[in-house]
């Protein structure tokens, strides 16, 4: 029957708003007919879009599966219970919180739980591969907290972990933290616990970036050496938008459970916590072990390829899915190497290079993830031809570069099936 509001439930978007139709659909055809290299990113499952795309957006509730605040919560409590028991299994902890509506999020929830106001943090510099959340200046945690950052060796690129223990032992810190969103190496988390130790500071590893990894054994495990882990579930976990908070010992649980809710968000977002309950099914799946080694497999294959052709690789290489080219090696700075790439139809981000100045305009990183291209089906040949193709475009050689791109997009779709 036609009333007034037989427009407003089902009435398709491109009749109902256009121009946003019409964005989304040139979205979706660029993501087909681009390599995307953004070590952030990936491509979730058509399962996980449809659960984010669910009128189960249209439910408010507050608090826990069980508690809530507002009524009609019983399948709120389904989706909820199913994504926190997930999660659990998956990363092997007792406790597990899917309602940050963010990695950084997450954080600050970690933070407001185990710090007061003006405590000292010990975390990794944004150069050296750190995250804005983990006290850098412009960030919240940074104002509200005494951070001191340590960096990584300037010979090796690496963590120098005698030279973290000094600084922990000078700056006494109460937190220490691991991880971010450019290091390209496996962290020793035993040996930053016992810096932790050391000092009688608690250890928050932020696995933001390989979460995925861990998820796929390609990766060793924080959760057995941290008090506290945190991670988004996008990346290489593949999944939907958004944080987790998980922690082996459940006695971090209460005081993680009223950070998170009231301390630092409202309502929850289900229905992304009903795609993050996708995404952790999905990578429970003994596939998503193929794909994480196979993430892993190509990285190296693309660094291996870029360091071969003259592109120099920040510390030689990577144990992750995350490759940092040093464009200073082929005079270049992180800008105008995004700009070439993205200009023959490759999509990547600048990035600080260990040793560059705060200036972006200063940057000399470029930032590659093979998280999305591998979702999309690329292996290591697909990798080592990308790798090619970036250096020659780099030094100018790009005369073929868009019909390549255009090559394995089209043997390799996404949606398009
Ligand atoms: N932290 C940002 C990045 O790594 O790109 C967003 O996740």
């Amino acid at each position: 029957m036609e009333d007034a509001n037989t427009g407003h439930f089902l009435a398709p978007l491109a009749e109902r708003d256009p121009l946003v139709a019409g964005a989304l659909r040139s979205e979706a055809a660029r993501q087909e007919r681009q390599i995307e290299l953004i070590a952030s990113e990936n491509t979730v499952s058509r399962a996980c879009l449809e659960a984010i795309g669910s009128a189960i957006t249209n439910k408010t509730v507050e608090g826990y599966p069980g508690r809530r605040f507002h009524g009609g919560a019983e399948f709120a409590d389904v989706v909820e219970q199913a994504a926190i028991d997930r999660a659990c299994r998956l990363f092997g902890c007792a406790y597990a919180n899917v309602q940050p509506h963010s990695g950084t999020q997450a954080n600050q929830a970690v933070f407001f739980s185990l710090l007061k106001p003006g405590a000292r943090v010990l975390s990794m510099s944004l150069a050296a591969g750190g995250h804005l959340s983990h006290g850098a200046a412009p960030n919240q945690s940074g104002r509200f907290f005494d951070v001191t950052h340590y960096g990584v060796d300037p010979e090796t690129e690496r963590i120098d972990y005698d030279a973290v223990a000094a600084l922990a032992a000078e700056v006494r810190p109460e937190l220490v933290i691991s991880g971010g969103s450019s290091y390209p190496r496996a962290i020793d988390f035993a040996r930053m616990r016992a810096i932790a130790d050391s000092v009688g500071a608690r250890y928050l590893v932020d696995m933001a970036h390989f979460a995925g990894l861990v998820a796929g054994g390609a990766h060793p495990s924080p959760i057995a050496h941290a008090d506290i882990v945190t991670c988004t579930t996008t990346k290489t976990l593949r999944g939907a938008r958004g944080g987790l908070i998980l922690a082996a010992d459940p006695a971090f649980g209460p005081g993680l459970q009223s950070a998170v809710f009231p301390g630092v968000q409202g309502s929850i977002h289900l229905q992304t916590i009903a795609g993050k309950a996708v995404t952790l099914g999905e990578a429970l799946e003994p596939s998503f072990r193929d794909y994480a080694h196979a993430v892993v497999a190509n990285a190296r294959a693309l660094a291996a390829m870029l360091e071969g052709r003259g592109v120099r690789v920040v510390t030689g290489g990577s144990d992750t899915h995350l490759v940092l080219v040093d464009t200073a090696s082929v005079g270049l700075s992180g800008q105008e190497a995004q700009d070439r790439i993205e200009a023959v139809g490759i999509t990547s981000n600048k990035n600080p290079a260990p040793s560059d100045p705060p200036a972006p305009s200063q940057w000399t990183g470029l930032r590659l993830g093979t998280a999305s291209g591998t979702t999309r089906g690329f292996g290591t040949a697909e990798f080592e031809r990308i790798g090619a193709l970036i250096a020659d475009v780099l030094a100018g050689r790009d005369a073929d570069a868009p019909r390549l791109v255009a090559e394995l997009c089209s043997v390799f779709p996404l949606y398009a099936r």
